[in-house]
């Protein structure tokens, strides 16, 4: 149940008002400024802990403040912006992943997404867009007289139908697909179309082009000085949601050369592209703060810096690096090449202390930074310890400003404006986390404990598929406790099964169709460890693997299969860019010298589509395999997720390249 302040506040903020300038009369609500740094982890700044990364706007602002070091979000984007927009838990809004810029589809009851044999659990699939039927946060300002303004990425809708101006926003900056900044680039020209179907050659909004090199994020900070300078008398509610720090990892070549020059430590920050990236947004956010000053309504302005998700601690590897420099004619050559002469091989940056990052249930992938000023409201310079989770923006900045719920719309978060103005802290909120992908689950916190609930299997990355820790002991989450407390762990449990409940979410469930997997030898350092690409290369896919066609008969082959025959191979795979082709398994066996020069292949066709399919081959092999080679459609190659060759007594060799980097 969630208390209602709003009389207790009214009086306060009356005498707030007498104290700040003419265009403040006394009961005039304060503005609110949303300031959101995509992918900013937990230690990214000075005053988060790095010794290495400069944020000194930042850093002043904390003085200021009242930060949080138990803040929480979802470990990615359009999840996690989508529960500050509704103060909803993601199993009732429904976006489960970072989809905001996937085609729309019409909206519905949520449901299972297509799973294959290999899937142990069927999970729920993620919605691409807010629910045009709820009621935003700017929905509500917007109706309490405020006027409203977005800028910067969304991530909450491709299409003209879910941007931000359907949501509430008078005015709007942004422009779509936006996984990161306009076009993919941080530097104008962005060549944003004004109409159109938004697609990634064709990004549509109304970011119109400064001059050639300016930085976006110096754009946004302009654009918001610009509009609460027009705004200043009369209340004004600003999302401002910052490109930076997502890929493309690109920054001002000025601020990267500072960085490379500056001594770091091995065990610290060390990346010198990340760390001009971090600037640029603190420079910025530096010039909102000075204007607010410069205004004289900074006291009359509640000003919240956020974090959508933990830092990126997996971006930039080797493999991604040669990807992207595999064509120096690319649009990703350029800023790879200088990521890599200055940062290496380096990830972006490091959650010190935690494990994981953006994409992970643990607390490197969901504790971000928060911070929120209102001078003579809350304690300057204060730190809470309590647990607060991105749901609770909403329903605490109406509190906070004295406005009403809105009807018809529930709130699953919990206010924390008696924290942030009397300081309350000890807040034992019981936070949730729901992810099912790429080996995420669901997490909750409650108190010192936390328990994450898996629905894939992943043995090179965790054990089993329940976790516990305590957070008190062992921040780092090393130690899964799960085994030894088994009466924790149901208890926990239990509050896994009452949220879906509660929020009327679709919980995974075992899928009838699951295979389980006899034996595995898939190598965890290295998913291809064993195969041979010949005429071919492999690069890794989200999801899986590329096999590259570089020559005229292309094919994966192995010594790893030596089966009785005949064999059956299960192969999980879908054409490049979804197109059908022919594929085809050859084999030799251990009496044979050599592959015959005719005969002993077998075909299978790939459909035309861009999910992935499960194929079932029967390989007649007679007597004992020694090699086979799995052929991809020459002309195009082949993405494959899993490979698995079954003998008919259930032995089993298998590559599973879904969790491959
Ligand atoms: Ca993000």
């Amino acid at each position: 149940m969630r208390l209602r302040y709003a009389l207790l506040l009214l009086p306060i903020v009356g005498l707030a008002c007498l104290s700040a300038r003419a265009n403040a009369e006394p009961g005039r609500p304060p503005n609110i400024i949303l300031f959101l740094v995509d992918d900013m982890g937990w230690t990214d700044g000075g005053v988060f802990g790095s010794e290495y990364y400069e944020t000194p706007n930042i850093d002043a602002f904390a003085k200021q403040a009242m930060r949080f070091t138990n803040a929480y979000a979802h470990p990615l984007c359009s999840p996690s912006r989508a529960s500050i927009m509704t103060g909803q838990e993601e199993s009732r809004h429904g976006i489960l992943s970072a989809h905001g810029h996937v085609e729309p589809e019409p909206w519905g009851k949520q449901v299972y997404q297509p799973a294959t044999s290999q899937d142990e659990y069927l999970l729920t699939k993620s919605r691409t867009y807010l629910n045009p039927d709820a009621t935003t946060l700017a929905e509500a300002f917007l109706g309490a007289g405020y006027r409203t303004a977005h800028m910067g990425k969304w991530h909450l809708g491709l299409t003209q139908e879910h941007w931000p101006g359907q949501h509430g926003f008078e005015f709007t900056f942004h422009s779509a697909p936006d996984t990161g900044p306009p076009a993919s680039t941080y530097f104008s020209p962005h060549g944003i179309h004004p109409d159109g179907k938004p697609s990634g050659d064709h990004c549509v909004g109304n970011i119109v082009d400064g001059p050639e090199g300016e930085h976006i994020d110096d754009r946004l900070g302009t654009e918001a000085i610009k509009y609460i300078t027009e705004h200043q008398d009369e209340p004004f509610y600003l999302n401002l949601w910052m490109y930076d720090c997502h890929g493309p990892w690109e920054a001002k070549l000025d601020l990267i050369q500072k960085f490379a020059k500056k001594e770091s430590k091995p065990d610290g920050h060390t990346n010198p592209v990340y760390g001009a990236m971090l600037k640029t947004m603190d420079d910025n956010f530096g010039r909102v703060m000075t204007a607010l000053d410069q205004l004289g309504i900074a006291d009359n302005t509640i000003v919240v810096f956020f974090s959508d998700n933990g830092g990126n601690v997996k971006s930039m590897g080797a493999s991604e690096q040669k990807r992207k420099m595999a064509n120096p004619k690319s649009k990703t050559y350029g800023y790879t090449k200088i990521y890599n002469d200055f940062a290496g091989l380096q990830h972006p940056t490091k959650n010190l202390g935690l494990r994981g990052g953006k994409s992970d249930l643990y607390e490197g992938g969901e504790r971000v930074p928060l911070m929120v000023r209102w001078p003579e409201h809350i304690p300057a310079g204060s730190v809470s310890d309590a647990v607060v989770n991105n749901i609770d923006l909403y329903p605490t900045l109406l509190e906070l400003t004295g406005q009403p719920e809105p009807d018809n719309h529930i709130i699953d978060g919990e206010s924390f404006a008696k924290v942030l103005t009397e300081g309350a802290g000890g807040n034992q909120r019981t936070s949730v986390t729901y992810f099912p992908y790429h080996g995420g689950g669901i997490s909750v916190r409650v108190g010192d404990w936390k328990l994450i609930r898996r629905y894939t299997r992943r043995p090179d990355q965790y054990e089993g598929l329940v976790e516990l820790f305590n957070l008190k002991d062992d921040l780092g989450e090393s130690r899964n406790l799960a085994a030894e407390m088994p009466e924790k762990v149901a208890e926990l449990g239990k509050l896994i099964d009452a949220h879906f409940e509660k929020t009327g979410g679709l919980p995974p469930k075992p899928n009838p169709d699951f295979q389980q997997r006899t034996t595995a030898t898939t190598n965890p350092k290295s998913p291809t460890s064993g195969l041979v690409a010949k005429q071919c290369r492999i690069d890794p896919i989200e999801g899986g693997i590329r096999v590259v066609p570089q020559g005229g008969q292309p094919f994966l082959g192995t010594a790893q299969v030596q089966f009785e025959g005949p064999i059956t191979l299960h192969l999980q795979a879908r054409g490049v860019d979804g197109k059908s082709g022919t594929g085809r398994v050859q084999w030799r066996t251990q009496e044979q010298a050599e592959f015959p020069a005719t005969g002993q292949t077998v075909g299978f066709d790939i459909s035309e589509s861009t999910t992935w399919q499960d194929i079932t081959v029967q390989v007649p092999v007679e007597g004992r395999s020694a090699l086979l080679r799995l052929h991809v459609p020459a002309s195009d190659g082949l993405d494959i997720r899993s490979i698995s060759w079954k003998s008919q007594d259930e032995k089993m060799v298998q590559w599973d390249f879904s969790t491959a980097q």
